[in-house]
Order: structure tokens, then C-alpha cells, then sequence
């Protein structure tokens, strides 16, 4: 079985976010510490609510790990939340003024209630915890072959940074980041982004922001050209939009491209013996506007996502609404929310852009076992360097 599948189920104020992933590698290493990692990074952020003061989340494996190795079954994690209401009517009032920007009024339209939370316990962001978790499983796959996966926040309203990741200052990058309370790569930047989130919340406004992901390391040929929906393209593109508040996602260049002719926008190729021992196989490029996709696969660049957060929806000054309930005019709602949770989204699209990878890294590798995926792996990249023979 080497379809990689990420499913999840759970209510915000439930018992637990579940995520269930099928068809990793048995004997894969688990990594339990990295998987909790991400959870908490995924919590952080400067302009994240109250929320993340009473969550502490953590990775519960249910399934599919024995003695820090994957089984042949699934992997099944839970994610604990602390706030758990689901049940209590009177700590879950109805909720019947939508908040512009939300899933409020399309999902109660869509299930016929005029509660607004039937719709917004499922589609909260608190579903991203599940996610990551998969993601994170599925890197410590990746990372056996050398593939990594970098997320970070370029910046929001007028403030964005100009750092530039490449294969070999990503992880300074990474520590800087790490460093930064908004996810941003960039001292100077990321002081200024906070003060626009304290303008912001001083006004009971909110902010998104956005978020780049650059995948390093990943070998040519992922993905599919023949089939629309297989292209690694497709399947990124559905992943990075399926999260929550995400309202546009680019490939390299992204929507420039339509500014320029081919001459400037397509990355000429040259073959350097010396890096034949690079993901690229020594097929080099001094541009990467394609963002390490072409056709729907991997070209050996790094794969480079751009996506725009739109700003959170719940405002604390609201906006114009409707009272479900009454068909009169009102101000939406207010319910405990972010003023910016870019930082953690960043995180997530870190995640879920990996899985894809990992995803498709299955596919065309196959195998049931790590020892049967890394003899795949060093087959295909013996014969794909023996290809060319170096002048
Ligand atoms: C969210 C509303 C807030 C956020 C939540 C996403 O939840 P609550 O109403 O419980 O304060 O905190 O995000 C998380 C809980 C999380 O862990 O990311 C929403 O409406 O989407």
C-alpha cells in the first residue's frame, strides 16, 4: 500500500483533534519529539488569542508505532484539546449575526440552521493541530532522503520581508525564524509586523499575512504530467488552499509570469558535473521561477509556495451583518478569536506541503518497507544520473 492518505476528524471544543495517516513505510522512524515540535510552534505566534494559553498540545499515538517505528498498520495520533464545550449549551450560546469572512453564514445556508456554531466547530482553525501532526509524520519520512521543508511569514499589510532562502542559508533562516515572535525570517521586519499587529488589535481590527514554503532537496520526477489533478502542482495547490483562511497560493514565480515573456520567466538549464550529487543531478539552474515545478513534477530545485492568509474574520468591532434568528440588520458576532495567527499558519503550510511531497514520493517510489523505499530511491537516481554521461 503506497497511497499516502491524511485524513482528520474533531470539534474545536471536543474531546480531541484525530488524524489518521495511511501508507507510510514500516520501519520508518517515528519521531515523536519533532512531531510535538511542530504542535507547540504551531500554538506560538504574537497576536494568537487566549486559546493557546489553555492548550498545551501534544501528540497521543493511538496506532501504528511500535518502539518509535512505524507498523504495517495506520498511524493514528490524537490531539487533546483542554478546552473541551462541545456539550455545555450554556458555554456554546448560539451564535446567529455571521461574521463577514467566516464559513458563519455559507455553512449554516449549507446545513439549514440558524447557528452558526453547527457550522463553526468543524471549521474552526483548531482542525490545523490534526494536520500538522500528519505532516510532521510524513516528514520524518522525508528526512530520511535528505528532504526538507522550510515555512515562514514574508510579512503583512506594508511590512514584508526581502530574505531570500537558498539549500544553503535555510537553516540560518530557520533559527532566525525561530527566533522571530510573527515567523518571520528578519529581525528588522519582524519588530515592524508586530507593531502593525498591536495597531491592529488597538483598533479591534484584525491581520493575515504571507507565507512561503521552500522544500529543499527533493528529487526530479515527483508528481505526475499526465494526469491534471496528479500533477504535484494540483495536488500542493488543493492542499495549501484546503487550509483555513488561505485565499490564493503560487508556484515560483506565481502570477508575474503574465508580465513577462518566456525568455525572462523560463530558468535556463546547464549541467555542472561537480553537483551531479545534488537533488538537482547536477542539472542547474541560475533562476528558479519555476518554483522546482515543471510539467507537474519535480525538476531536482527547491519547491517554492507562496499563499496569501487573509485576515482573521471574527473582529472585535465587527462589521455589518444579519441576524439570522430576527432578518434584522445587526453587527456579527464576537467570539474569542486571533488578531493574527499568520505564524501559525505558516507552520501548517509547512506541514501540509510536505505531505504532499511525501505523498508523492509514495507514489512513484513505492515499496512496503523503508529498506524496500530506499532501494527504489537509489536505483532511480543511479539510472537517472547515468542518463546524461557528463562530457
Ligand atoms: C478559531 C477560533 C479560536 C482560535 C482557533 C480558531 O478558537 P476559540 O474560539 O476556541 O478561541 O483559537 O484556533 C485554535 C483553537 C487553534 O488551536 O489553532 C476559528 O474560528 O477558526
Amino acid at each position: 500500500m503506497t497511497a499516502l492518505e491524511l485524513r482528520t476528524a474533531g470539534e474545536s471544543h471536543g474531546p480531541a483533534m484525530v488524524c489518521l495517516v495511511e501508507g507510510l513505510p514500516l520501519g520508518m522512524p517515528f519521531d515523536l519529539d519533532f512531531v510535538n515540535a511542530e504542535l507547540r510552534r504551531r500554538q506560538r505566534g504574537y497576536g494568537r488569542g487566549a486559546r493557546q494559553r489553555i492548550e498545551e498540545d501534544a501528540a497521543e499515538v493511538l496506532a501504528g508505532v511500535r518502539q518509535g517505528r512505524i507498523t504495517a498498520g495506520p498511524l493514528a495520533i490524537a490531539v487533546r484539546n483542554q478546552d473541551r464545550r462541545l456539550d455545555d449549551p450554556v458555554r456554546t450560546p448560539p451564535v446567529t449575526r455571521p461574521r463577514p469572512g467566516h464559513a458563519d453564514l455559507a455553512g449554516s445556508l449549507k446545513f439549514l440552521s440558524t447557528d452558526c456554531r453547527d457550522v463553526i466547530e468543524r471549521s474552526s482553525a483548531r482542525e490545523t493541530a490534526a494536520r500538522t501532526a500528519g505532516g510532521a509524520a510524513a516528514r520524518c519520512l522525508l528526512r530520511e532522503f535528505g528532504i526538507e521543508a522550510f515555512g515562514f511569514v514574508r510579512g503583512a499589510i506594508d511590512v514584508f520581508t526581502s530574505a531570500r532562502p537558498t539549500p544553503e542559508n535555510w537553516r540560518d533562516l530557520r533559527a532566525i525564524r525561530d527566533a522571530s515572535e510573527v515567523g518571520v525570517p528578519d529581525p528588522e521586519a519582524s519588530e515592524r509586523l508586530a507593531s502593525r499587529i498591536r495597531e491592529a488589535k488597538e483598533a479591534k481590527d484584525t491581520v493575515g499575512g504571507l507565507i512561503e514554503v521552500h522544500v529543499f532537496g527533493a528529487p526530479p520526477g515527483l508528481g505526475a504530467c499526465g494526469a491534471g489533478l496528479e500533477r504535484l502542482d494540483a495536488r500542493i495547490g488543493a492542499a495549501v488552499l484546503g487550509v483555513q483562511a488561505i485565499k490564493s497560493v503560487e508556484i515560483g514565480m506565481g502570477a508575474e509570469v503574465a508580465r513577462h515573456r518566456g525568455s525572462e520567466v523560463h530558468d535556463a538549464i546547464r549541467l555542472d558535473p561537480a553537483r551531479r550529487a545534488t537533488s538537482s543531478l547536477g542539472f542547474e539552474r541560475q533562476t528558479n521561477h519555476a518554483g522546482g515545478l515543471e510539467g507537474g513534477m519535480t525538476n531536482g530545485m527547491p519547491i517554492v509556495i507562496t499563499a496569501a492568509m487573509k485576515p482573521i474574520s471574527t473582529l472585535l468591532r465587527g462589521m455589518p451583518s444579519v441576524d439570522l434568528a430576527t432578518g434584522e440588520p445587526q453587527t456579527s458576532a464576537y467570539e474569542r478569536s486571533d488578531v493574527c495567527a499568520a505564524a501559525a499558519a505558516s507552520v501548517v503550510l509547512e506541514n501540509v506541503v510536505a505531505f504532499e511531497v511525501a505523498r508523492a514520493f509514495r507514489a512513484k517510489f513505492g515499496g512496503d518497507s523503508l529498506a524496500e523505499v530506499r532501494a527504489q530511491v537509489d536505483a532511480y537516481l543511479a539510472m537517472a544520473r547515468g542518463l546524461t554521461t557528463v562530457p
